[in-house]
């Protein structure tokens, strides 16, 4: 077995991680899987719960968002929940087996007052029924990061999305460097980096690899990395998307794997629209983590019922809460 230290890498050129990424995809899975189990137990997948506090209305352009003011989309905006509906929704989660409860708003960045407020409230009241917490709420100021942290703030969701060339042709209201300024706040306030992309809008493979290599470069790899198929949403200019095919997924998600070995690789949006089998080669190649529940933030996602079938016969079982993501176990097979 290689040493454990060499796996763990942050000088990853492109051109090395070109040659994992277009190695014969069987190949890549292989890979993927073997060191997989080299830091995770392969058996285990953590279930999370997303929940949109605050929907809709957003200032930003996304090209692929169905929350921005300026689509014309299905989604209603709705201000910011009242913290007993959050509380009861983190309750049904814990309820239903997730480990981790992720709560997204339509921001462009946080600004401090009332509803920021109720959000560090509630990170206190969610992590007391010990569960992982993570946000998503857009850029974010090292005060800000801070006053999260000691709210006891497990994680922080902020996705580069793309590579920095094909960015500009996906938003246009905040650039790359914001979104970087923003992981290094959260890094700096010792909250867990949640940081991943979405294929499927139209970026090249080379678009993927530079992602890849821009999270896989950073100074610490980010604990999780989401990969999020596009869920193409009507009235947004990527209504017209195609699907990737399941061989993308598994491209992205096995390369991400062996760049990052210890990060907890998210098998996010998209699997709506990908039966078991797709869905258990994503396992395969390395994925272990899924969003539960019928709703992502605004768009469908399989129901529990689904997934309690999927994971009975794929004979997983959902991982628990707070279990060190850095550890190494001895993993029985
Ligand atoms: N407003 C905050 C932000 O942009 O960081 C937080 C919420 S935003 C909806 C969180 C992430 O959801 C985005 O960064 C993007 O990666 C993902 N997302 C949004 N719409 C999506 C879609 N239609 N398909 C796949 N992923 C999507
Ligand atoms: C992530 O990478 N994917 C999740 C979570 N982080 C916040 C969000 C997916 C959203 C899909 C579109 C929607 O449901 O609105
Ligand atoms: Fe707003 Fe976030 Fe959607 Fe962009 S992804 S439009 S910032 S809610």
């Amino acid at each position: 077995m290689q040493n454990l230290q060499e796996d763990i890498r942050n000088d990853w050129t492109r051109e090395e991680i070109s040659k994992i990424y277009h190695s014969p995809v069987l190949d890549l899975m292989y890979q993927g899987a073997t060191m997989h189990r080299k830091y995770h137990n392969g058996q285990e997948v953590q279930v999370c719960t997303l929940l949109s506090v605050k929907t809709g209305g957003c200032p930003e352009d996304c090209a692929y968002c169905p929350q921005a003011a300026r689509y014309h989309t299905d989604v209603k905006a709705h201000k910011m929940l009242e913290a007993e509906e959050i509380l009861s929704k983190a309750r049904e989660a814990k309820a239903n087996g997730s480990t981790r409860f992720c709560m997204g708003a339509a921001w462009r960045e946080v600004r401090n007052g009332r509803d920021f407020d109720r959000v560090v409230d509630v990170v206190k009241e969610v992590t007391q029924m010990q569960m992982e917490v993570c946000c998503t709420l857009g850029m974010l100021t090292a005060e800000q990061a801070k006053k999260l942290k000691d709210a006891g703030l497990y994680a922080y969701n902020h996705n580069l999305d793309t590579s920095e060339d094909y960015y500009a042709d996906i938003i246009s209201t905040r650039d790359y460097q914001d979104r970087l300024n923003t992981l290094e706040n959260v890094r700096q306030a010792g909250v867990s980096v949640c940081s991943g992309g979405i294929i499927g809008m139209g970026e090249t493979d080379k678009d993927r690899i530079g992602l890849l290599h821009t999270l896989a470069t950073l100074p610490e790899h980010p604990e999780s990395v989401p990969v999020n198929a596009l869920v193409p949403v009507e009235g947004t200019p990527l209504e017209e998307q195609q699907r990737v095919s399941v061989w993308e997924m598994v491209r992205m998600i096995a390369t991400a794997r062996i760049l990052m070995p210890k990060a907890m690789v998210r098998l996010s949006a998209g699997r709506v629209r990908m039966n078991l089998e797709e869905q258990a080669l994503c396992f395969m190649a390395g994925a272990n983590s899924i969003f539960a529940g019928d709703k992502l933030l605004t768009t469908p996602n399989p129901d529990y019922v689904d997934d309690k079938k999927m994971f009975q016969t794929l004979q997983l079982r959902p991982r628990e809460a707070f279990k060190n993501e850095t550890k190494i176990e001895a993993v029985q097979i």
